[in-house]
């Protein structure tokens, strides 16, 4: 028998993935696996996208709804972009040519916190999915599935699809077999019960995923590598953000509001999350745990190291040498994470309980703490809300973290006012830029202005808030919350008008 297919019926199901993309029709919603360019199906959007181009040669349109985790890679995201083939997509993205598409109007693109996308799918916002294809490591005897290097949303696609694809891809580690917890205790309001989860070590589900096979109607094989994207070497500045965090959470220890074990870590994607976990390894720690979606190269160094004693993550998003590292150390590693389910994973019930820290980037705030995560001058769509607001809303403590300027210092990560709002001023509170360290917990938004000002902004940039805030005080409608409004996104505008935010 096959080593890694083991289900005779499944075996005979076998085809190429041109075979199994002709089974996609145009209009179709169609449910990919994959979570932060992590075991996305790595063959059939490729061999559709072929398809399209060539229905699209004859004049003709073929586009589809495309629904993930969170964000795949350039042979799912970038193949079916680039041929015009989506109609649709959700709710998490970072590929270029996808982003393209989105920012220059072509597709529809729906931002959605990734602990919504299961349950909005069983509510049945998103209509019926037709398709479902999920990369997996093996198909059990039972015809149970060996999940991949991902969860995201598989199950839910797994259950929900008329119809399902499997690609079994062998370059991913048969060894990571065990490392799953699947929890299929969901149930649709009002007959809820409580998730009996009290530790991110905790195992609530089962190794495997279930599936109907009676509803696989293609196996493909494919042997290809994870996207492996790289992360840009710890600059300066996050750095010192990563250095203003571990005094912060000193401080925090030394008034008793945690021990030196501190609460469960989430981190959030990007380069300057990695660098403050790495930056975390300096802090002396032992034994943490980590309550979060994604584990990126600083998390594996942290477990590495004995910082981090268990992680519980939906996926990996790991570069070349990260997912070298993993390979190597597999056993060590799988004693030491668990996969699960991107809604069990993000869950607020279970981020409150356990009281998670929640450290995620953002691209600005403005003067009293609303957070933009996600759109450039407001308008153009960076990746993605992800699971941010999961976190900051539900956690113990969200913590925003941001160079002060971006672009060479043409734009302040500190504004007047957010020109798009992810996480409101009651979902942040601690803003952290190279600058240092604003903690808002009790402060009225006044304060939180000139702790923000005065802690977080560049000097280049502070003068002209502090002059801002100083008429906007004077001057506004109202004195709650001040601001000029038609002031109040200039700066944004100037940046659109000359690429610089500074007059
Ligand atoms: O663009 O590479 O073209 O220069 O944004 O910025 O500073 O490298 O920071 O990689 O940590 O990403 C918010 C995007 C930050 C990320 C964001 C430009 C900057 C650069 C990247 P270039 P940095 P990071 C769990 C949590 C939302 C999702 C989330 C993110 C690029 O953290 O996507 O948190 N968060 N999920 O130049 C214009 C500004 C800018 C700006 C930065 N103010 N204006 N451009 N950039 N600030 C994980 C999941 O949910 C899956």
């Amino acid at each position: 028998m096959h080593d890694r297919i083991r289900h005779a019926g499944l075996l005979e199901k076998r085809m190429s993935a041109e075979a199994a993309a002709a089974l996609i029709k145009p209009g179709m919603t169609v449910a990919m696996s994959g979570f932060t360019g992590a075991g996305y199906p790595k063959a059939v959007p490729q061999a559709l996208a072929v398809q399209m181009e060539e229905v699209h040669a004859k004049g003709e349109s073929f586009k589809i709804k495309v629904l993930t985790g969170a964000s795949t890679a350039p042979e799912l995201d970038g193949v079916l972009a680039k041929v015009g083939g989506m109609e649709l997509r959700l709710p998490y993205m970072s590929d270029p040519a996808l982003r393209k598409r989105i920012n220059d109007g072509e597709l529809d693109y729906m931002d959605i916190h990734l602990s919504h996308v299961a349950q909005h799918t069983w509510f049945g916002f998103y209509g019926d999915i037709n398709i479902a294809i999920i990369e997996v490591v093996g198909i059990r005897e039972d015809g149970t599935l060996i999940p991949s290097s991902s969860v995201g949303n598989n199950k839910t696609w797994l259950d929900m699809a008329d119809a399902v694809i499997i690609e079994v891809n062998s370059q991913q580690s048969a060894a990571m077999e065990g490392m799953h917890d699947i929890y299929y205790g969901t149930a649709l309001p009002p007959h809820r019960k409580p998730i009996l989860l009290v530790d991110p070590e905790d195992r609530i589900g089962v190794p495997y995923l279930h599936v109907d096979t009676d509803k696989i109607i293609a196996v493909v094989e494919t042997d290809a590598p994870d996207r492996l994207s790289a992360f840009a070497a710890p600059d300066e500045a996050s750095n010192q953000i990563a250095s203003h965090l571990l005094d912060f959470l000193d401080g925090e220890i030394a008034k008793g509001r945690m021990t030196n074990k501190l609460l469960p870590l989430q981190s959030g994607v990007g380069n300057i999350a990695n660098a403050v976990l790495a930056g975390l390894s300096r802090g002396g720690y032992r034994g943490l745990k980590a309550y979060t979606e994604v584990i990126q190269d600083g998390m594996l160094e942290l477990i590495k190291d004995g910082t981090l004693a268990f992680a519980s993550a939906t996926s990996f998003s790991l570069s070349e040498a990260g997912i070298e590292e993993f390979n190597r150390n597999v056993d060590f590693y799988r004693e030491r994470i668990v996969f699960r389910t991107q809604e069990i994973s993000n869950h607020p019930e279970l981020i409150r309980r356990l009281g998670c820290i929640a450290l995620n980037g953002m691209i600005e705030a403005d003067i009293y703490g609303n957070v933009n995560s996600t759109h450039v001058v407001g308008s153009h769509v960076m990746n993605g809300i992800g699971g941010s607001g999961d976190f900051a809303r539900n956690g113990f403590l969200s913590v925003f973290m941001s160079p002060s300027t971006a672009k060479g210092g043409k734009i302040s990560g500190i504004v007047p006012m957010a020109s798009h709002v992810d996480h409101t001023e009651h979902d942040t509170m601690i803003l952290i830029t190279e600058q240092g360290l604003a903690d808002l917990r009790g402060l009225a938004p006044k304060q939180r202005a000139r702790v923000i000002v005065e802690k977080c902004a560049h000097p280049d940039y502070k003068p002209m808030l502090e002059d801002y805030f100083a008429r906007a005080s004077r001057d506004s409608y109202g004195k709650h919350t001040p601001h000029l409004l038609g002031e109040a996104l200039s700066w944004h505008q100037r940046y659109i008008e000359t690429g610089d935010m500074r007059p």
